[in-house]
Protein backbone atom coordinates (compact mmCIF):
# COMPACT_ATOMS: atom_id res chain seq x y z
CA UNK A 1 0.00 0.00 0.00
CA UNK A 2 1.50 3.44 -1.06
CA UNK A 3 2.13 5.50 2.10
CA UNK A 4 1.02 8.79 0.19
CA UNK A 5 -1.82 10.13 -1.74
CA UNK A 6 -1.80 12.52 -3.63
CA UNK A 7 -4.42 14.61 -5.02
CA UNK A 8 -3.54 16.55 -8.51
CA UNK A 9 -5.78 18.21 -11.47
CA UNK A 10 -5.04 18.20 -15.01
CA UNK A 11 -1.84 17.32 -15.68
CA UNK A 12 -2.05 18.95 -18.89
CA UNK A 13 -3.12 22.72 -16.93
CA UNK A 14 -2.27 21.83 -13.02
CA UNK A 15 0.94 23.51 -12.80
CA UNK A 16 0.75 23.31 -8.70
CA UNK A 17 0.09 19.72 -9.16
CA UNK A 18 3.00 19.17 -11.33
CA UNK A 19 5.00 20.62 -8.42
CA UNK A 20 4.44 17.69 -5.46
CA UNK A 21 3.90 14.94 -8.29
CA UNK A 22 7.37 15.48 -9.60
CA UNK A 23 8.79 15.94 -6.15
CA UNK A 24 7.47 12.40 -5.26
CA UNK A 25 9.15 10.85 -8.38
CA UNK A 26 11.99 12.10 -7.41
CA UNK A 27 12.08 11.12 -4.29
CA UNK A 28 11.20 7.68 -5.06
CA UNK A 29 8.05 7.42 -2.89
CA UNK A 30 5.15 5.43 -3.69
CA UNK A 31 2.15 7.28 -3.84
CA UNK A 32 -0.96 7.08 -5.18
CA UNK A 33 -2.85 9.67 -7.46
CA UNK A 34 -6.41 10.68 -7.49
CA UNK A 35 -7.31 13.17 -9.86
CA UNK A 36 -9.66 15.86 -9.88
CA UNK A 37 -10.87 17.43 -13.53
CA UNK A 38 -10.72 21.36 -12.80
CA UNK A 39 -13.22 23.19 -13.86
CA UNK A 40 -15.38 20.09 -13.92
CA UNK A 41 -18.97 21.05 -12.09
CA UNK A 42 -18.22 19.08 -9.03
CA UNK A 43 -14.80 20.29 -8.22
CA UNK A 44 -15.32 22.22 -5.80
CA UNK A 45 -17.63 19.78 -3.95
CA UNK A 46 -14.71 16.92 -4.36
CA UNK A 47 -11.51 18.85 -3.56
CA UNK A 48 -13.45 19.82 -0.42
CA UNK A 49 -13.38 16.26 0.79
CA UNK A 50 -9.78 16.66 1.16
CA UNK A 51 -8.83 19.92 2.40
CA UNK A 52 -10.63 22.95 3.31
CA UNK A 53 -9.36 25.16 0.53
CA UNK A 54 -11.10 23.47 -1.85
CA UNK A 55 -8.39 23.57 -4.70
CA UNK A 56 -5.13 20.84 -5.62
CA UNK A 57 -2.32 19.65 -4.88
CA UNK A 58 -3.58 17.80 -1.60
CA UNK A 59 -0.81 15.39 0.05
CA UNK A 60 -3.04 12.89 1.95
CA UNK A 61 -0.32 11.22 4.71
CA UNK A 62 -2.80 9.21 6.62
CA UNK A 63 -5.25 10.86 8.56
CA UNK A 64 -3.26 14.24 7.33
CA UNK A 65 -4.20 16.36 4.77
CA UNK A 66 -1.65 18.91 3.73
CA UNK A 67 -2.22 21.75 0.65
CA UNK A 68 -0.52 23.71 -1.16
CA UNK A 69 2.55 23.06 -2.96
CA UNK A 70 4.80 24.47 -1.08
CA UNK A 71 3.56 23.47 2.78
CA UNK A 72 3.62 19.90 0.86
CA UNK A 73 7.42 19.94 -0.36
CA UNK A 74 8.45 21.57 3.06
CA UNK A 75 6.05 18.32 4.62
CA UNK A 76 8.29 15.98 2.79
CA UNK A 77 11.38 17.60 2.90
CA UNK A 78 10.80 16.75 7.11
CA UNK A 79 11.03 13.39 6.64
CA UNK A 80 13.42 13.29 3.41
CA UNK A 81 16.10 16.07 3.81
CA UNK A 82 17.38 15.50 0.50
CA UNK A 83 14.82 17.64 -0.89
CA UNK A 84 16.82 20.80 -0.04
CA UNK A 85 20.07 21.13 -0.88
CA UNK A 86 22.46 19.87 2.12
CA UNK A 87 24.77 23.35 1.75
CA UNK A 88 23.01 26.26 4.43
CA UNK A 89 23.88 28.90 2.02
CA UNK A 90 22.31 26.79 -1.02
CA UNK A 91 19.39 25.90 1.08
CA UNK A 92 18.80 29.42 1.83
CA UNK A 93 19.17 30.38 -1.98
CA UNK A 94 16.82 27.76 -2.98
CA UNK A 95 14.48 28.68 -0.47
CA UNK A 96 14.62 32.05 -1.31
CA UNK A 97 14.08 31.39 -5.38
CA UNK A 98 10.95 29.00 -4.30
CA UNK A 99 9.23 32.14 -2.73
CA UNK A 100 9.90 33.92 -4.99
CA UNK A 101 8.42 32.17 -7.52
CA UNK A 102 5.56 31.06 -5.12
CA UNK A 103 4.28 34.29 -4.77
CA UNK A 104 5.60 36.33 -7.79
CA UNK A 105 5.56 36.11 -11.11
CA UNK A 106 1.14 37.23 -11.86
CA UNK A 107 1.98 38.45 -15.20
CA UNK A 108 3.82 35.39 -16.69
CA UNK A 109 1.61 33.25 -14.91
CA UNK A 110 -1.50 34.71 -16.55
CA UNK A 111 -0.01 35.26 -20.10
CA UNK A 112 1.25 32.09 -20.12
CA UNK A 113 -0.47 29.51 -18.21
CA UNK A 114 0.55 25.73 -18.40
CA UNK A 115 -0.55 23.55 -21.44
CA UNK A 116 2.18 21.17 -21.23
CA UNK A 117 0.74 19.25 -24.95
CA UNK A 118 0.75 22.83 -26.60
CA UNK A 119 3.57 24.04 -28.89
CA UNK A 120 4.10 26.62 -30.98
CA UNK A 121 2.36 29.10 -29.34
CA UNK A 122 2.54 32.63 -29.61
CA UNK A 123 1.66 35.49 -27.02
CA UNK A 124 2.34 39.51 -27.24
CA UNK A 125 4.65 40.04 -25.05
CA UNK A 126 4.98 43.22 -22.71
CA UNK A 127 7.71 45.09 -20.67
CA UNK A 128 6.30 43.18 -17.39
CA UNK A 129 5.82 39.28 -18.88
CA UNK A 130 9.76 40.34 -20.56
CA UNK A 131 11.08 40.85 -16.72
CA UNK A 132 9.39 38.04 -15.80
CA UNK A 133 11.07 35.91 -18.21
CA UNK A 134 14.34 37.62 -18.12
CA UNK A 135 14.13 36.86 -14.20
CA UNK A 136 13.47 33.01 -14.47
CA UNK A 137 16.55 32.66 -16.54
CA UNK A 138 18.60 34.77 -14.29
CA UNK A 139 17.71 32.72 -11.02
CA UNK A 140 18.61 29.42 -13.53
CA UNK A 141 22.07 31.04 -14.47
CA UNK A 142 22.73 31.73 -11.17
CA UNK A 143 21.70 28.24 -9.39
CA UNK A 144 23.58 26.34 -12.26
CA UNK A 145 26.87 29.02 -11.84
CA UNK A 146 26.81 29.41 -8.22
CA UNK A 147 25.26 25.74 -7.33
CA UNK A 148 25.04 23.10 -9.95
CA UNK A 149 28.43 21.77 -10.43
CA UNK A 150 27.56 18.23 -8.76
CA UNK A 151 25.20 17.27 -11.45
CA UNK A 152 22.46 18.94 -13.86
CA UNK A 153 19.58 20.51 -11.55
CA UNK A 154 19.57 23.57 -10.06
CA UNK A 155 21.57 22.75 -6.69
CA UNK A 156 23.69 19.89 -8.55
CA UNK A 157 21.08 16.72 -7.41
CA UNK A 158 17.19 17.36 -7.60
CA UNK A 159 15.72 19.44 -5.40
CA UNK A 160 12.32 21.13 -4.50
CA UNK A 161 13.59 24.14 -6.22
CA UNK A 162 13.29 22.00 -9.64
CA UNK A 163 10.02 20.60 -8.72
CA UNK A 164 8.63 24.84 -8.35
CA UNK A 165 10.52 25.67 -11.89
CA UNK A 166 9.36 22.81 -13.77
CA UNK A 167 5.98 24.10 -14.97
CA UNK A 168 7.70 27.19 -16.67
CA UNK A 169 9.83 25.09 -18.58
CA UNK A 170 6.71 23.64 -19.49
CA UNK A 171 5.35 27.84 -20.34
CA UNK A 172 9.01 28.10 -22.04
CA UNK A 173 8.15 25.07 -24.46
CA UNK A 174 4.90 26.09 -25.07
CA UNK A 175 5.31 29.74 -25.71
CA UNK A 176 8.96 29.37 -28.01
CA UNK A 177 10.56 31.54 -25.36
CA UNK A 178 14.55 32.14 -26.76
CA UNK A 179 16.39 30.62 -23.71
CA UNK A 180 19.93 31.31 -23.54
CA UNK A 181 23.37 29.54 -22.16
CA UNK A 182 23.17 27.68 -19.15
CA UNK A 183 19.38 28.36 -18.76
CA UNK A 184 19.04 26.57 -21.70
CA UNK A 185 21.04 23.89 -21.01
CA UNK A 186 19.02 23.47 -17.56
CA UNK A 187 15.66 23.73 -19.47
CA UNK A 188 16.84 21.10 -21.66
CA UNK A 189 17.63 19.01 -18.40
CA UNK A 190 13.99 19.33 -17.51
CA UNK A 191 12.62 18.47 -20.69
CA UNK A 192 14.12 15.68 -21.26
CA UNK A 193 13.79 14.06 -17.76
CA UNK A 194 12.47 10.58 -17.57
CA UNK A 195 9.41 11.77 -14.95
CA UNK A 196 8.73 15.40 -16.44
CA UNK A 197 8.13 13.25 -20.31
CA UNK A 198 6.15 10.69 -18.28
CA UNK A 199 3.76 13.82 -16.73
CA UNK A 200 3.54 15.20 -20.56
CA UNK A 201 2.98 11.57 -22.19
CA UNK A 202 0.07 11.70 -19.90
CA UNK A 203 -0.91 15.13 -20.23
CA UNK A 204 -1.25 14.32 -23.81
CA UNK A 205 -3.73 11.67 -23.49
CA UNK A 206 -6.22 13.85 -21.28
CA UNK A 207 -9.46 14.98 -23.38
CA UNK A 208 -10.66 18.12 -21.20
CA UNK A 209 -9.66 20.81 -23.08
CA UNK A 210 -9.70 23.97 -20.59
CA UNK A 211 -10.42 27.38 -22.96
CA UNK A 212 -8.88 30.02 -20.36
CA UNK A 213 -6.18 28.16 -20.72
CA UNK A 214 -5.64 27.76 -24.23
CA UNK A 215 -3.42 31.25 -25.00
CA UNK A 216 -1.58 32.22 -27.63
CA UNK A 217 -2.86 30.07 -31.10
CA UNK A 218 -2.29 32.19 -33.80
CA UNK A 219 -4.70 32.94 -37.01
CA UNK A 220 -4.52 29.68 -39.85
N1 LIG B 1 -0.90 28.18 -3.90
C1 LIG B 1 -1.58 26.94 -4.19
C2 LIG B 1 -2.41 27.13 -5.43
C3 LIG B 1 -3.33 25.98 -5.73
C4 LIG B 1 -4.24 26.26 -6.91
O1 LIG B 1 -4.57 27.42 -7.21
N2 LIG B 1 -4.65 25.21 -7.59
C5 LIG B 1 -5.54 25.32 -8.72
C6 LIG B 1 -5.24 24.26 -9.77
S1 LIG B 1 -3.71 24.43 -10.58
C7 LIG B 1 -6.95 25.02 -8.29
O2 LIG B 1 -7.19 24.17 -7.47
N3 LIG B 1 -7.91 25.72 -8.91
C8 LIG B 1 -9.28 25.45 -8.71
C9 LIG B 1 -10.01 26.60 -8.12
O3 LIG B 1 -9.37 27.60 -7.73
O4 LIG B 1 -11.23 26.50 -8.07
C10 LIG B 1 -0.54 25.81 -4.31
O5 LIG B 1 0.65 26.11 -4.35
O6 LIG B 1 -0.91 24.64 -4.27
Amino acid sequence: MPEFQLIIGNKNYSSWSLRPWLLLRKLGVSFEETQVLLQSEDFKTQAMQYSPAAKVPVLLDGGLAIWDSLAIAEYLAEQFPQAWPKDKAARAFARSICAEIHSGFMTLRSKMPMNCRATGREVVGDDALQKDIERIQAIWNECRQRYGHAGPWLFGEFTIADAMFAPVVFRFNTYGINVQGLADEYLQTVLQDADVQAWLHAAQQEQAVIMGYEVGLTAQ
